[in-house]
C-alpha cells in the first residue's frame, strides 16, 4: 500500500470534518449516519483498493463503489471532493434547490455516482449486476457495495444474497455497516437480524467481523475480501453510529441522533473536537 495509515486518519478526519460542515450548513441530512462509514470509505477511495479516473469517471475499467444506504451520501461526496471529483465547496450546496449534491445520490445528474440509492434495500442488487455484467465482460474489477445493519431488514437483500452466493461472484464485497441503530432506534429491538454473518456464509459467502471504525482494520479486512477469488465476500463492519463525535451525542443524550443536523453551535463543537 503506497499509503500509511497515519495518512488515511488524517483523511478520515479531513471527510468527517467536510460531512459535518455540509450538513449543518443544509441544516438536513444524516451526519451520524454518515460518519460511521468513514474509516470504510477512506480506506476504499484512498488505501489503494479502488481505481478510478476523476477525469473520466465512465471509464469502463474502474472499481465501483455502491452506498445502498444513500442517506448517508455526505460521506460519498466528501470522499468524491478529495478524490478531485469536484471541489469541497461546492458540496456545500448539498440539498439546496437545484443542487446535484442531492440528499441522495442520483447517478443521473452526477457523473461517479454508481446507483441511485436512498430506498433502502437495492443496492446489492445492483451491485450484483454491475458485478455478473463485469465478469461477463471480463473487466478485471471489484464492485464494493455498503449496506445499513436496519437495510437488512429489506428482503431484496437476501435475494441479492442469495443469488451473488449461487453465481460465485467473487468481484462483489458488500461492506455492512453494523451501527447498531436504524431511523427509530437500536437495530436489535427493531427488528434483530443478528447473527447477520451467520446468514451471509449459510448463503456461501466469505465473512469477516471486524472494528470498522478502526483504520488499520478497514484496510486489512480490505485487503482479504479483494483476495477471495472464489465466491463473493462481507465484511460485517461493526461501527458507531457518530463516531468521532460520541461525547457531543452523549451530551445531547441521543446516541442516533438519527437524520438530524448539527445546529451550528454543535458543529462548531464538533469541529473542534475532531481538531
Ligand atoms: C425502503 C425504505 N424504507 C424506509 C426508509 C427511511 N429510512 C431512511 S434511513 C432509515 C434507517 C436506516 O437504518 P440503517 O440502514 O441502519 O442506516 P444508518 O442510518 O444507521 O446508517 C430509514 C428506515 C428508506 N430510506 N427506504
Ligand atoms: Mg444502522
Amino acid at each position: 500500500m503506497a499509503v500509511s495509515i497515519e495518512e488515511l486518519q488524517a483523511k478520515a478526519k479531513l471527510l468527517r470534518k467536510h460531512i459535518i460542515r455540509m450538513t449543518t450548513a443544509a441544516a438536513s441530512g444524516h451526519p451520524t449516519s454518515s460518519l460511521s462509514t468513514v474509516e470504510m470509505i477512506t480506506a476504499l477511495f484512498f488505501g489503494g483498493f479502488m481505481t478510478y479516473r476523476p477525469q473520466e469517471p465512465h471509464w469502463p475499467g474502474r472499481d465501483r463503489f455502491i452506498l445502498s444506504k444513500g442517506h448517508a451520501v455526505p460521506a460519498l461526496y466528501a470522499a468524491m471532493a478529495e478524490a478531485g471529483y469536484f471541489t469541497v465547496e461546492a458540496t456545500m450546496s448539498l440539498r439546496k434547490l437545484g443542487s446535484i449534491f442531492e440528499g441522495h445520490p442520483n447517478m443521473a445528474r452526477m457523473p461517479g455516482i454508481e446507483a441511485s440509492t436512498g430506498s433502502l434495500g437495492q443496492g446489492l442488487s445492483i451491485g450484483l449486476g454491475q458485478a455478473l455484467g463485469c465478469r461477463l465482460d471480463k473487466i478485471d474489477n471489484h464492485i464494493f457495495v455498503m449496506t445499513g445493519d436496519g437495510e437488512l431488514g429489506e428482503g431484496q437483500v437476501w435475494e441479492a444474497a442469495a443469488s451473488a452466493g449461487k453465481y460465485k461472484v467473487s468481484n462483489l464485497t458488500v461492506i455492512v455497516d453494523q451501527n447498531g441503530y436504524q431511523q427509530t432506534g437500536a437495530t436489535k429491538d427493531v427488528l434483530d437480524l443478528r447473527p447477520v454473518a451467520d446468514k451471509f456464509e449459510a448463503f456461501g459467502w466469505h465473512v469477516q467481523t471486524v472494528n470498522g471504525n478502526c483504520q488499520a482494520t478497514a484496510v486489512a479486512a480490505l485487503t482479504i475480501a479483494k483476495s477471495i477469488k472464489d465466491r463473493p465476500s462481507c465484511i460485517v463492519s461493526q461501527t458507531q453510529k457518530g463516531f468521532g463525535i460520541l461525547p457531543i451525542l452523549e451530551a445531547e443524550g441521543d446516541m442516533n441522533y438519527h437524520g438530524k443536523p448539527l445546529s451550528p453551535a454543535l458543529a462548531e463543537k464538533a469541529l473542534a473536537l475532531l481538531g
